[in-house]
């Protein structure tokens, strides 16, 4: 189960791994089966150009249920994000897959959530800061 199913290797300037762990050592992986909330965090993931290993947890033979994955999600659902560089350089285990994208967007250095959300509108008189 969990097997992998290639490594995507886009990679982009905001994408570089920082200096710290050796490249080999660090690693996203995102453990997801075809459902429209792992495929929304596989996308994230394609955008920012980080790279990654899919696992997949196949739904439909109950392996979100073993006692391996529960230990990674104790909720038993799809999507989990495992980051071995997470915060601080400590491992990340992360589960709901907008938190996944918001996590990614950051980690990416992208603004598509803060330029849509997190800053004040000024344009139109309306505020929403
Ligand atoms: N709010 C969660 C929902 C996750 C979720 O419901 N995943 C479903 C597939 S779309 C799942 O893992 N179902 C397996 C089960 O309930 O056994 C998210 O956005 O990640």
């Amino acid at each position: 189960m969990l097997e992998g199913e290639g490594v995507s290797s886009h990679s982009s300037p905001s994408a570089r791994l920082s200096a710290g762990k050796r490249e080999e050592e660090r690693m996203i992986e995102l453990f997801g089966d075809a459902t429209g909330n792992s495929i929304r965090a596989a996308i994230a993931l394609e955008e920012s150009g980080l790279a990654y290993q899919p696992r997949k947890v196949t739904l439909a033979r109950g392996e979100q249920r073993t006692a391996e994955y529960l230990r990674l999600n104790p909720t038993g659902r799809v999507p989990a994000l495992v980051d071995s560089d997470g915060p601080g350089g400590e491992r990340l285990v992360l589960t709901q897959s907008n938190a996944i994208m918001l996590y990614i967007a950051e980690k990416a250095e992208r603004s598509f959530p803060r330029a849509a959300w997190r800053e004040p509108v000024r344009s139109s008189g309306s505020s929403f800061s």
